[in-house]
């Protein structure tokens, strides 16, 4: 049988979670990071759209790693490029929310997915007279990169936060979490990153370069804490949360999709199989699953997944509201 905290996190969790931040190397700029946050959810939290308050998300991307050592030369990482996440900015910023974009150093940014690699040497070129200009081949995805990010964050509606590793995403995602509280019902989180399952405590991690000359290594990877029934029971307790669940074998994916929303009390679950994952989602909830799909080859899934999850959002305000 679980012991419950009156939260409703078993108490083997709760141990788990607070060894983990104890632990943890201490959070680079955790006092800049406060700072943004708070400036950021103050200004938005005053300012209100054609149905109430604005709304703010939180729009998690890209994956953590785990060092494998404390000055850290090797790292164990994963497939995820930060393209659903980036996404998912832009199309929950066109229906009106505010976006906190904690993403991996790195990967795909909003706004900028039609540009090439390598930008900044492939878009520009040097013209006779030694000035700049744009490559005439990329000058409408430049120009809709630059205005398009230019009117997010000069407007103060997208907040961007890089991560590393598995202990910087966690502490600032609790940091987010709680800064996110006053918003209430207003809040969203949309976990797209693709979180470590199993990382190397700070405290049993090699300090120095691990030796070949040793031979083979052998490692023992804890589990990380389940953070989500954390973040959705003591973080952010009235947010709307939604979570991903990724699968290479569709066999299992809808079944583990299903646990997921039951075990971690998310209000959805949005589940995806790796190899058709930009095709067709299924958004799983309490009223059951739905398929999807982009609407043609140039399209992107994550539009009518995010009119959905609005629409599903707002009646979830309403019914807290009343
Ligand atoms: C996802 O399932 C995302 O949709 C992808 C997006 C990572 C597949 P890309 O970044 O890919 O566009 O290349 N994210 C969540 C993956 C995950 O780790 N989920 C955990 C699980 O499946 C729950 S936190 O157990």
């Amino acid at each position: 049988m679980d012991v419950v905290n009156m939260d409703g996190v078993d108490v083997n969790t709760s141990v788990q979670v607070k060894s983990f931040f104890d632990s943890a190397p201490a959070l680079k700029d955790a006092t800049g990071i406060s700072n943004k946050l708070t400036q950021f959810i103050d200004k938005n939290s005053s300012l209100s759209g054609s149905e109430g308050p604005r709304r703010v998300v939180c729009v998690t991307s890209g994956g953590t790693t785990v060092p494998l050592e404390q000055r850290c030369v090797r790292y164990i990482d994963n497939f995820s490029s930060g393209h659903r996440g980036a996404t998912s900015t832009e199309y929950f910023l066109k229906a009106g929310y505010s976006v906190i974009f904690l993403y991996r150093r790195g990967t795909c940014q909003p706004y900028c997915r039609s540009l090439p690699d390598d930008p900044l040497l492939e878009c520009f070129e040097l013209t006779n007279d030694s000035s700049i200009q744009v490559h005439e081949p990329y000058s409408e995805a430049v120009k809709i990169a630059i205005s398009g990010h230019h009117e997010a964050v000069s407007g103060g509606f997208l907040l961007k936060l890089p991560f590393t590793t598995i202990f910087e995403y966690l502490q600032i995602l609790r940091l987010i979490a709680t800064s996110m509280k006053n918003l209430g019902p207003n809040a969203m989180f949309y976990s797209a990153a693709a979180v470590s399952d199993f990382y190397v405590p700070w405290e049993s991690m090699a300090i120095h370069k691990i030796q070949s000359a040793s031979g083979p290594l052998d490692l023992r990877l804890a589990q990380v804490p389940k953070m989500l029934l954390v973040l959705r029971k003591e973080w952010a307790p009235t947010a709307f949360c939604v979570s991903f669940k990724l699968e290479t074998d569709k066999e299992i994916l809808l079944e583990k999709a299903g646990n997921a929303l039951k075990r971690y009390k998310m209000h959805a679950v949005v589940a995806n199989e790796l190899m058709t994952r930009k095709e067709v989602v299924i958004l799983v909830t309490d009223s059951g699953q739905v398929s999807v799909h982009r609407e043609n080859d140039n399209s992107d899934v994550e539009s009518p997944l995010i009119k959905q999850l609005v629409e599903k959002h707002s009646s979830y305000i309403k019914e807290i509201n009343t």
